[in-house]
């Protein structure tokens, strides 16, 4: 316990029970929050969260990176574990968490061929999908914008939604899919909720009308995952430090 929590952690986290988030409403933290709305929804799951200001730079304190040496969020602290159990990278905390909590298998999947269908879409959006759009989403609100870069990362977006598109569409065969993962058309899972966090905003992230007139399954994807409720609370103001100040993670 002495190596897990330092003297100068906030004492929100060294008190927490059970399942902890540490998370901020960007995308990675969306992603996290609305799987765990759901596994609310569906199981009754239980957990407390802390919030963090990315701009004053609280994950990258020694008491942060003690529990994440990479310094960002979201991470998850399972305290019903001895010692308690940290799991950074967002894509891995969704994985321990259908583990963990999911039963029914209803955001994952028991059959070995469905969970490789859904464990390489989980992948692909982890390395190919939200660095380049990290980094897109970043140069583009830069005020000394480089084009070339701006160009370059934007292209490779595009380019990952269009892989995206070719499994929803079944451009190359297997027909038309609802969902990323699973038999048939799919079913919504992980995989799903992984890219969705970040895919949401498809039309407002500068992308022209011939180019999203090219990604058609993809916009229907957004907006059927759109609906859910836990999908709609998982965004929105319970993780928000303006609407709860009293979540907020700050040291001297
Ligand atoms: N690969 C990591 C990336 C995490 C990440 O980039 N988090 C961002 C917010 S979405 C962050 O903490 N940014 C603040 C910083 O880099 O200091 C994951 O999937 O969890």
């Amino acid at each position: 316990m002495s190596s897990f929590y330092a003297a100068e952690t906030p004492e929100r986290v060294k008190k927490a029970q059970g399942l902890h988030l540490i998370t901020s409403l960007t995308p990675n933290g969306r992603k996290v929050h609305i799987l765990l709305e759901e596994l609310k929804d569906a199981y009754g799951l239980e957990w407390t969260t802390s919030l963090i200001d990315l701009d004053k730079n609280e994950q990258k304190k020694d008491w942060f990176l003690r529990l994440n040496p990479n310094g960002r969020i979201p991470i998850l602290i399972d305290n019903n574990t001895s010692p308690p159990h940290v799991v950074m990278e967002s894509s891995a905390e969704l994985f321990y968490l259908v583990n963990l909590a999911d039963r029914n298998n209803l955001f994952w999947f028991s059959d070995p061929i469905e969970q490789s269908e859904a464990f390489q879409w989980l992948i692909f959006w982890h390395a190919s999908g939200q660095p380049n759009q990290g980094q897109y989403n970043f140069f583009r609100n830069n005020a000394d914008r480089n084009p070339h870069v701006v160009d370059r990362f934007k292209r490779e977006v595009l380019r990952a939604y269009d892989v995206l598109e070719i499994r929803l569409s079944g451009r190359y065969g297997g027909g038309t899919r609802k969902y990323l993962a699973g038999k048939d058309k799919g079913k919504y899972s992980i995989a799903d909720v992984n890219s969705w966090a970040w895919i949401r905003n498809i039309r407002r992230i500068g992308f022209s009308e011939d180019e999203l007139a090219q990604l058609p399954h993809l916009q229907q994807w957004v907006d059927r995952i759109a609906v859910r409720p836990a999908v709609e609370r998982g965004l929105g103001e319970w993780y928000d430090e303006d609407v709860h100040p009293e979540y907020l993670l700050e040291t001297s």
